[in-house]
């Protein structure tokens, strides 16, 4: 089954499982390529990376995949591409229909029409660093950049007037009451549409919708409204059908504000608790197999936390999927890390971020797990040379969506430019592990760090906006256990986490705190590693085989607490 949207008037064929591939090294030039050269011999499984395979680990070069689809004759497609990186140029039957650089996020190619049935799709994956090539992901990230296709690849058929997608907006969920927004995927001068609705696959009902710009829309009334909660995850599936297609999209009646300092989720406030995740494995890269992926968010569960930052990009699909069934409370990200001037001044780089910003938001609208979206994470909110995009991306969200709070995760709590824009707070900060004072155990900093930034947001007239701690962690080796409590020791870590968990579930002043971090994973392969020992980021509660280090007991123990 694949993610929602569904489709059920298309044939839709999911493409996972096998394909052929062959790596072409590290010295392609991408202007002059051509598959047609190459008969890719190599089997590989896609979802999957090239350079998570045990025969090309590490390697930064290109790769070409090939798989064979059916589509009807003389009938076009949409191949819909969930996820893949670095940089990738998409082919089919040798004709190259798209090239694109946005990792992590889902995009359709539409596939022309053609009289045979068998076509021959080609994907050339790239996972070198070119920061014009590919400005959205960079080699100084903390976090791997991988290359392959790692999410779920569907072809659909297309009919000739198809819908592309339902956005369903709640706008008094305890009346019921949602707006439905229809995005055509075909060019239209009508200024009405007719079609029939039905929610949980019940009756049909027939409903006008009206042209709005490059969207239909119209208010509907769900009868006996429940409303979606962590507690009771209640979701609705509405399947929208017109004479030529239909679309079946899953979402919940919740509302979400971030008012008074809190944050309030169907009206009440709500403490959020829990970790920043990296979708990462060291077998399978950000390719993870479903099962893990579930049991990740059972684990998350057993923890007690309720909020998971989908650190640092947007997230795959069937991860939401199973947060809005299991009743995670979301921030879903676009891709960035630490950009400075550079990228704040290049043209290309603020038309990308804009563009997959949006992409992001109009791909995940309906889940009702996500309560927020951010972007930049720990961007240079404090240079004035950062505004433009700052501004531009609050917009985008905002114009997509006004359902939710928009955020960014800043490390700059003294000197922040952009809070004035943002609906909650997010601060980014690691006192009493990158202690800039000379103490052995340098805990205590935590304390007085939360005090000093709420006096700041205070001080700046802000105190209307929740505040909320975006990271925070400490690194530990699973296994190494020391008298000492030295840095690094799963001693330390779990001192660190029981203090600051206590702190941030003790304090109203604060409405949560995503830790840094839900699990291990591999980063730098290069002199950066000298900070990441084994080459992995070492802050996680659980190791990268998701073994619970020392802390794992002291954090349950405290989120649990506060929940009771
Ligand atoms: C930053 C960053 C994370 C990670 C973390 C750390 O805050 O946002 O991705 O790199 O620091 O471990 O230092």
């Amino acid at each position: 089954m694949t993610s929602y949207p569904h489709y059920p008037k298309r044939k839709v064929t999911l493409l996972d499982g096998v394909w052929d591939m062959i790596y072409l090294g590290d010295q392609c030039d991408l202007s002059k390529l051509k598959p047609s050269d190459y008969s890719p011999a190599e089997r590989t499984i896609i979802p999957g990376c090239f350079d998570t395979r045990p025969d090309l680990a590490g390697k930064r070069g290109t790769a070409l995949y090939r798989t064979g689809f059916s589509l009807c004759p003389n009938r076009a497609g949409e191949l819909r591409f969930h996820g893949l990186g670095l940089w990738c140029r998409i082919y089919v039957d040798g004709e190259a229909l798209y090239e694109g650089a946005f990792p992590y996020s889902g995009f359709s190619v539409t596939v022309p029409p053609a009289a045979d049935e068998k076509r021959q799709l080609d994907v050339l994956i790239d996972n070198r660093f070119d920061f014009d090539r590919v400005p959205l992901q960079e080699q100084y990230f903390d976090f791997y950049a991988y290359g392959g296709i790692y999410r779920s690849v569907e072809l659909r058929e297309l009919p000739a007037k198809p819908i592309s997608r339902l956005q369903v907006i709640p706008r008094d969920p305890a009346a019921g009451k949602i707006s439905l927004r229809l995005m055509p995927g075909y060019k239209t001068e009508e200024k009405k549409l007719q079609a029939c609705i039905s929610i949980n696959g019940g009756a049909a009902e027939e409903i006008d919708l009206t042209r709005e710009g490059d969207l239909f829309t119209a208010e509907f009334r769900i009868s006996n409204p429940e409303l979606w909660s962590p507690e009771s995850p209640r979701l609705y599936t509405i399947t929208l059908e017109t004479e030529e297609d239909a679309v079946t999209e899953r979402f919940g009646l919740r509302s979400v504000k971030a008012e008074k300092g809190q944050v309030f989720l169907n009206d009440e406030p709500v403490k959020l608790l829990g970790f920043c995740r990296h979708e990462a494995h060291p077998q399978f890269g950000p390719a993870l197999p479903l099962d893990q992926i579930h049991q990740d968010l059972l684990i998350l569960k057993d923890l007690g936390s309720n909020f998971i930052r989908g650190s640092h990009y947007p997230q795959d699909p069937r991860f939401l999927d199973l947060c809005d069934e299991m009743g995670f409370l979301i921030w879903e990200e676009s891709i960035g890390w630490g950009q400075r001037e550079k990228s704040f001044t290049n043209p290309e780089f603020h038309k990308q971020q804009v563009e997959q910003t949006r992409l992001m938001v109009r791909n995940s609208i309906n889940h009702p797990s996500i309560i927020m979206w951010g972007f930049l994470n720990e961007g240079a909110s404090n240079e004035e040379y950062a505004r433009p995009l700052y501004t531009d991306l609050f917009k985008t969200i905002r114009e997509e969506d006004r359902s939710r709070p928009a955020t960014y995760a800043s490390m700059f709590p003294y000197e922040d430019l952009y809070w004035d824009q943002a609906d909650i707070i997010s601060i980014n900060k690691y006192p009493g592990w990158y202690s800039e004072r000379d103490e052995t155990r340098p805990l205590e900093e935590v304390p007085s760090e939360l005090d000093n930034y709420i006096k700041e947001v205070k001080k700046r007239g802000l105190a209307d906006k929740p505040v909320l701690i975006s990271e925070m962690g400490a690194g530990a080796f699973y296994s190494w256990r020391d008298p000492h409590h030295a840095h690094w020791s799963e001693e330390y870590q779990a001192d660190f986490l029981d203090q600051l968990t206590r702190e941030i579930t003790s304090r109203s002043e604060y409405c949560g705190i995503s830790l840094w971090q839900y699990c291990d994973c591999r980063t730098y392969d290069n002199r950066n590693a000298l900070h990441r020992p084994r080459g992995f980021n070492n802050k996680g509660i659980v190791d990268e085989y998701r073994r619970p280090k020392l802390a794992y007991g002291r954090v349950r123990e405290n989120f649990r607490k506060s929940k009771a």
